[in-house]
């Protein structure tokens, strides 16, 4: 099958131009211009007049079936996947979980027993480990060479996720070793406990609460203390879904004194606020951590740091929870409800509206951020994040000049409410193919379960990239 995408502009990380994209089979094997004039032939033609062709976006962090305070994140490989392609994204790097006491094997078998035969477009892991060990560490070398080169670890959720910072360092000192990379949720999580338990003994339980407790110095303070740990062990550190200017400062000072750090955040954090958690226990629905924090500074100063490269990547974090009978869970104490916000599905359509409609980032960029960044950081580049030949025909041909209303009742995601109910964007993805195969086109899934498949990654040269 041979797809020609006639007339329309590429727009990548490095520049734009107008130009075709020949597709053959699962791979890109031709950009030019007037291709069909040139006489190549297609058994179909995407024209993509007034239009733009880029590369099929990238989440770097989603978490589908999380298990979390009792309960699941709503979507799964499938749903997941199937909302994430109608909103452009045709690659997810979901977090497969290692349970204490349990090996990293253990964890990744499930969440590749998990994911097998459902996802409509490709996925890869980062491994999440609760429990760092000489088996644990020893583990993950092999697990850098099947293609899961990065790990999650958490200074938040004591008793969960939480590892001390001599865990930490340890599985950083590991990754210097066999190139891997550690990825850190960077909040001070006992401190916060003890913040949180001072509110609720207080009387003060409604989801704004969560907010409050989770101070953004406690971010400040954890984020400085990983990559000050990263430096001690040589090894290249990435903060996962930073939120606040404090912690983005430690990022900023980190970088300019060379060290190999790297963050992310998501746009919760740049559009929404702790006002959100206000209005009673309606705010669960906005309940993640790090927590939503005030706008100003925050937002702009996040905006600048994605144009000055100091945040390379905006992931979702997607992580949906119902609010009728999983964020209820909470009613009466802000810390039982599970932590999480749907995103997959809008992530593209809210950076290009808020960033390049907006005027905080130029076109380019928005690819980078969405794209052609997280499958560098993340091994991935040039088969994902590139229109170049020889890349994965992964392709969305996006209309700059479209607009919608976002709804729960319109979108795709397997969760009851949006978080951005009613907002009017402009941006749409129009067709969305993955390797090779369009599976949406014009609002309508054409794709099929089991048609997404593991993403084996490589390494990345962080020192490069730094
Ligand atoms: N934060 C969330 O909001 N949900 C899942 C895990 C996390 O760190
Ligand atoms: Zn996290
Ligand atoms: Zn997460």
């Amino acid at each position: 099958m041979r797809t020609l995408f006639a007339n329309g502009t590429i727009v990548t990380a490095d520049g734009s131009y107008p130009g075709d994209v020949l597709v053959d089979g699962e791979t890109i094997v031709q950009i030019g211009t007037n291709l069909a004039a040139a006489g190549v032939t297609a058994d179909e033609v995407i024209d993509a007049t007034d239009k733009w062709v880029i590369p099929g976006a990238i989440d770097a962090h989603t978490h589908m079936k999380l298990p979390f305070g009792g309960t699941f994140a709503k979507d799964d490989f499938e749903t997941g996947t199937r909302a994430a392609a109608f909103g452009g994204t045709t690659t997810i790097v979901d977090f497969a979980v290692q349970s204490k006491g349990k090996s990293l094997r253990e964890g990744l078998d499930t969440w590749m027993a998990m994911a097998e035969g459902m996802a409509v477009a490709d996925y890869g892991f980062h491994m999440i480990m609760s429990d760092v060990n000489d088996s644990s560490l020893a583990e993950m070398d092999a697990l850098v060479d099947e293609g899961i080169p990065d790990f999650k670890l958490f200074t938040a959720y004591p008793g969960v996720f939480f590892s001390p910072d001599d865990h930490i360092f340890r599985a950083m000192q590991q990754t210097t070793k066999n190139g891997g990379l550690i990825m850190m949720h960077a909040e001070n999580g006992p401190v916060i406990d003890k913040v949180a338990a001072d509110l609720v003994a207080q009387g003060k339980t409604d989801p704004y609460y969560h907010g409050v407790a989770r101070y953004p110095i406690f971010e400040g303070e954890a984020t400085n203390r990983v990559i000050r740990l990263a430096e001690a062990a040589g090894a290249p550190v990435y903060i996962v879904h930073l939120s606040v200017k404090d912690a983005l400062d430690q990022v900023r000072a980190a970088r300019d004194r060379g060290a190999m750090a790297f963050a992310e955040t998501c746009p919760q954090y740049l559009f929404l606020s702790i006002e959100d958690l206000g209005n009673g226990f309606n705010g669960a629905k906005f309940v993640c951590s790090p927590p939503l924090r005030e706008k100003n500074p925050n937002w702009q100063e996040l905006w600048d740091g994605l144009r000055k490269d100091d945040l390379q990547v905006v992931a979702t974090d997607h992580c949906p929870f119902d609010f009728h009978g999983q964020k209820e869970l909470g009613r009466g104490d802000f810390r039982k409800i599970p932590n999480g916000l749907p995103g997959v599905e809008d992530r593209v359509d809210l950076l290009f509206n808020g960033g390049v409609v907006g005027g905080q980032i130029s076109k380019e960029r928005w690819v980078d951020i969405i794209s052609t960044g997280p499958a560098k950081l993340f091994g991935m580049h040039p088969r994902k994040g590139a229109i170049a030949v020889g890349a994965d025909a992964d392709i969305v041909v996006y209309d700059p000049n479209a607009s919608r209303t976002i709804s729960a009742q319109t979108h795709h995601m397997a969760v009851d409410y949006s978080c951005y109910e009613g907002w009017e964007i402009k941006g749409q993805s129009k067709i969305v193919m993955s390797r090779g195969m369009v599976i949406v086109r014009d609002g309508t899934f054409t794709g099929s379960k089991g048609h997404g498949k593991f993403l084996r990654r490589d390494r990345s040269d962080y020192a490069r990239l730094a």
